[in-house]
């Protein structure tokens, strides 16, 4: 039998903020681009959960934010805190908070900045697996003075949906009996993969549900979803059998930028394009990788309609210039007419790079 826990900190840069910043601790906080009283460009990137408490989320733009927050005053609730960011801080913060996740597993996987999964299976039992983690759970507090919350289960996939359930602070063990009755009555959208697009594709056909997901069977599923359509049907079961795995690299490296306003001036995008390849190159470098051989460049236009274009190289990149003149080779039609034959202004660019090579030479699953 596998013990998988996976971990995810409570609203992690901004409880950063909180834990480094007293003067913000306790109210609203809300991550991400400069709201300019209202005007501001560009979306949040994370809240804490007193801004949460005004309706504030993750992607939202920020001009939307400060409305919210500016209601909430209105009717006499704490005003919130609006911060820029400090991602070299979280950076750090995240690395101290995996060491001490990464002691005493039989296997651990690092999946995002603020995310790790846990092979616990040498514990005897569910129970001794709960007391790990909540040792854990009181280190980080004692250590980095910040919460996460915890799932433990027998798969990846159960451990992520439990580690969500009771957020922030949040510790659930579903033992292997009890997964079919803890998924079934959770709304389809908590399976990952499921976005709001598919999401809204099963709403129109009534289905809300795990349990309503798990009576769809797997010809229509595979009629709507072609090859995706059994691996739904499996999630719907909390069947997973993938691995923790301790080789976890991180595929992509990228930036982006939504500018101050629309704009279609070659010589402003092409700076700010140079700009996000060198802030790009610079992190390609301190995570550990000596090059890449994919390089994307994505343009949202004023009418949000967003495209990218990649390149992947025979040969690794391993400088900056060759990074800025892929992105730049990608970026220029749609200056012009080849991509762009109506002139739309330009709103948002992001530059990334994919099929890392690490130092040692040895190249990044994709
Ligand atoms: P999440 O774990 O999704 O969010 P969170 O930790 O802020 O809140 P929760 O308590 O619900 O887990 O993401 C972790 C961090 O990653 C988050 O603090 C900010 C960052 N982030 C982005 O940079 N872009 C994004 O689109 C999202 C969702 C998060
Ligand atoms: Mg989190």
């Amino acid at each position: 039998m596998r013990i998988i826990a996976h971990i995810d900190m409570d609203a992690f840069y901004a409880a950063v903020e909180e834990r480094y910043h007293p003067e913000v601790r306790g109210r609203p906080v809300v991550v991400g681009a400069d709201p300019k009283e209202g005007r501001g460009r560009g979306v949040v990137t994370t809240a804490n959960y007193l801004a949460r408490k005004y309706g504030i989320r993750s992607a939202m733009p920020i001009s939307r934010a400060w409305r919210l927050a500016e209601a909430a005053r209105a009717r006499g609730e704490p005003e919130a805190v609006f911060l820029r960011g400090n991602r070299s801080l979280y950076r750090e913060v995240s690395q101290r908070i995996m060491a001490i996740l990464a002691k005493g597993a039989d296997a651990f996987e690092e999946a995002s900045i603020d995310e790790a999964y846990l092979d616990l299976s040498s514990r005897a039992d569910f129970a001794q697996a709960e007391a790990h983690a909540k040792a854990l759970k009181r280190e980080i507090l004692e250590c980095e003075g910040l919460t996460c919350s915890v799932g433990i289960a027998p798969n990846k996939l159960v451990a992520k949906i439990a580690s969500d359930f009771q957020k922030p602070d949040g510790l659930t063990v579903v033992r292997p009996e009890e997964v079919q009755t803890f998924l079934d009555p959770l709304r389809v959208r908590v399976i990952p993969g499921i976005g709001p697009k598919t999401e809204a594709f099963l709403d129109a056909k009534g289905i809300r549900t795990i349990t309503e997901l798990r009576a769809v069977g797997l010809p229509r599923l595979a009629e709507w979803f072609g090859r995706g359509g059994e691996d739904l049907y499996r999630k719907a079961r909390g069947m997973s059998e993938s691995l923790v795995s301790n080789e976890w690299e991180p595929k992509s490296v990228g930036e982006q930028e939504t500018f101050e306003s629309d704009t279609l001036e070659a010589s402003f995008i092409l700076e700010q394009a140079r700009r996000l390849g060198a802030e790009v190159f610079r992190r390609v470098l301190a995570e550990g990788f000596r090059a890449f051989r994919t390089v994307t460049v994505t343009v949202r236009f004023a009418d949000f309609v967003t495209t990218s274009r990649s390149r992947t190289s025979r040969v690794p990149l391993t400088s900056h210039q060759a990074l800025n003149a892929e992105a730049l080779r990608l970026l220029l039609p749609f200056l012009d007419a080849r991509e762009n034959p109506k002139k739309k202004k330009v709103r948002l660019i992001g530059v990334r790079v994919e099929k890392l090579v690490r130092e040692d030479g040895v190249e990044c699953r994709a």
